[in-house]
């Protein structure tokens, strides 16, 4: 409590300390006459993450925000409004009134506006934003309420205390649109299950850093949390494990039963609406034909042998698969997706396909005659076929497939979407063969590694060759120089993964989460021109401050970091 205490007054005195330089700063900032200035430069005293394309500031006195400013909206950008109001009330604690008229003057008006990104590709335009705060008023303009919401977390970054207990903003421009689409995180349920409320917390905290996915690892050896209406063994069974490996220990079990623990389809309905509202898409993850322990425990049949199983109580890699010689085993497979689309309206569904060995096809009757039957030489062209029959049953429901790289092996079915996650050459030799690709690899997005030694860090996966500090997590480029630059609108963009094996809860998850989250969402949206690490980690200081707001149990920077974040201050000035 104590340490905690103390903490926050350093963080407290940190994020007071950047804005007392950055005042010094703009005391002799020389501002430019006309048009924007490109990243590297202007942006360096703004103290947002993920830094914006093109900000400066303006000489003119910061704005003040007060009780009685209002959040004036359009025709169109009620709920953006809405979403302003707890922005902004999250960073002052100030509730802002809304009204869909009233003056421009002293207020924060939001406004929809095509421009002025009109030359971008239509997906980046609709997230971009034009944020305009003068000493006259806040003007923020989008093409889309996304992008009005991005520049809300923007405009919430910049508010700061006065020294005299008031909230102000500083006169600037901002125009700001992602570079990638698809900027997300993982989460793992399966292995150790969140509840909704702290899912909840998550998407907030993840959109405040313009994240737009969240992938929920539903399903594994250890665990299936989603309701399955036609198939209520899957919870009633495949949601309870016997014990869990024991911590400090992962060879033996705890003797502790765990679970049942599951999201109910009202639940998984009601956090889709919740993500939405704040521009986040669930995407699911079902793992097919692998990782697929739980399933097996409720529903032997479907796999090569017939079991009988339990839900597995160690980490690893299990041989028990689908059985994809089985017509009913495919028929469920299908069933399930089928129930998982009508709950989650992402447009992309996650299948899996990572770790599924397949020494039981090949023993298998059943798989070896589908594969005599379809003409398949090798076990992965079966995973392939199986594949085959997942696309174009997605497909028949409007939606595109992804898995993890393994589904590369046996060839890729036309459409798939490919998550790299054994390195990037998965995702290279995807791109080059024009299929889109999430970048997500081991060696720079794995946020369940360790970040730091030390006896102070908690038992994780990843010791030693595992380990993902942050300056690594800032240094990564989704798009390598192998692909062809024609390729390169591929590569939708990068995701960290918070596996759950060694993370018991939430605040477990926040530890190892935070602040790589926050690199990563700079290298999701900011342009590689003037990416600076040493500049990210001062910008990274004055958001301890919202972080501690959020009560997020985030990683608290360490003597060198903060030394680091320190001297570049002053070099700036
Ligand atoms: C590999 S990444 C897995 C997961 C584990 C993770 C631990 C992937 C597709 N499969 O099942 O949780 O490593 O880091």
């Amino acid at each position: 409590m104590k340490r905690e205490c103390i903490t926050g007054l350093m963080t407290e005195w940190l994020t007071r300390r950047t804005w007392q330089v950055l005042g010094a700063m703009a005391v002799g900032f020389l501002v430019p006459t006309a048009g924007a200035v490109s990243a590297t430069s202007a942006n360096d005293s703004m103290p947002v993450i993920p830094c914006p394309v093109e900000a400066r500031r303006v000489e003119q006195k910061p704005i003040r925000l007060r009780p009685s400013t209002v959040i004036v909206y359009d025709a169109v950008s009620q709920e953006s409004a809405a979403r302003a109001v707890e922005g902004l009330r999250r960073v002052t604690g100030l509730t802002l009134r809304t009204a869909s008229r009233g003056r421009a003057r002293g207020n924060l008006v939001l406004r929809f506006d095509r421009g002025p990104f009109l030359e971008l590709p239509d997906w980046q335009r609709a997230e971009s934003y034009r944020l305009a705060v003068k000493a006259s008023g806040i003007e923020l303009t989008a093409p889309s309420p996304h992008g009005l919401f991005n520049g809300v977390q923007t405009l919430a970054q910049l508010v700061a205390p006065d020294g005299k207990g008031r909230w102000q903003v500083r006169a600037c421009e901002v125009r700001d649109y992602p570079r990638f689409r698809w900027r997300g995180l993982l989460l793992d349920p399966a292995r150790h299950f969140l509840p909704p409320d702290f899912l909840k917390k998550f998407i907030e905290v993840m959109a405040c850093y313009k994240y737009n996915r969240l992938q929920l690892h539903l399903t594994d050896d250890q665990g299936w949390r989603i309701e399955i209406k036609k198939y209520p063994r899957l919870t009633e069974m495949g949601s309870i494990r016997k014990e869990s490996p024991k911590r400090g220990d992962r060879d033996h079990g705890d003797g502790q039963v765990y679970g049942p623990f599951f999201y109910s389809q009202e639940q998984a309905r009601e956090l889709v609406t919740y993500a939405k509202a704040r521009h986040v898409t669930l995407v699911p993850e079902i793992e097919l034909p692998g990782h697929f322990g739980a399933a097996a425990a409720a529903h032997p049949e479907f796999t090569c042998t017939g079991g009988p199983f339990e839900v597995n109580t160690r980490w690893g890699i299990k041989p028990d698969i689908l059985c994809a010689g089985n017509d009913a085993a495919i028929a469920f497979a299908k069933d399930v997706l089928s129930e998982v689309c009508e709950l989650f309206p992402s447009d992309i569904i996650h299948i899996g396909g990572d770790e599924a060995p397949r020494e039981r096809w090949k023993a298998c009757a059943k798989c070896q005659a589908r594969m005599k039957a379809e003409g398949l030489e090798r076990e992965a062209q079966l995973q392939t076929w199986l594949n085959h029959q997942l696309e174009s049953f997605l497909a028949s429901k409007g939606r595109r497939m992804i898995g993890w790289d393994e589904i590369l092996e046996g060839g890729l079915t036309p459409g798939a979407v490919v998550m790299s996650w054994r390195g990037s050459q998965g995702g290279i030799d995807a791109a080059r063969a024009g299929h889109d690709v999430v970048m997500s690899p081991t060696t720079h997005c794995y946020f369940d590694y360790a970040q730091a030694e030390g006896p102070n860090e908690p038992e994780c996966i990843g010791w030693g060759s595992g380990m993902i500090r942050l300056a690594k997590v800032y240094e990564f480029d989704p798009v390598s120089a192998a692909i062809p630059a024609a390729q390169r609108q591929h590569i939708l963009g990068a995701q960290g993964n918070i596996w759950g094996e060694f993370i018991w809860d939430g605040s477990g998850v926040e530890y190892f989460a935070f602040p790589r989250a926050l690199a990563l969402a700079e290298v999701n949206w900011s342009p590689t021109q003037g990416r600076n690490f040493d500049n990210f980690i001062s910008r990274l200081n004055a958001q301890y401050g919202l972080l501690d707001r959020l009560k997020v149990n985030y990683r608290k920077p360490d003597a060198e970091t903060t030394r680091r974040a320190e001297a570049t201050m002053v070099q700036t000035k």
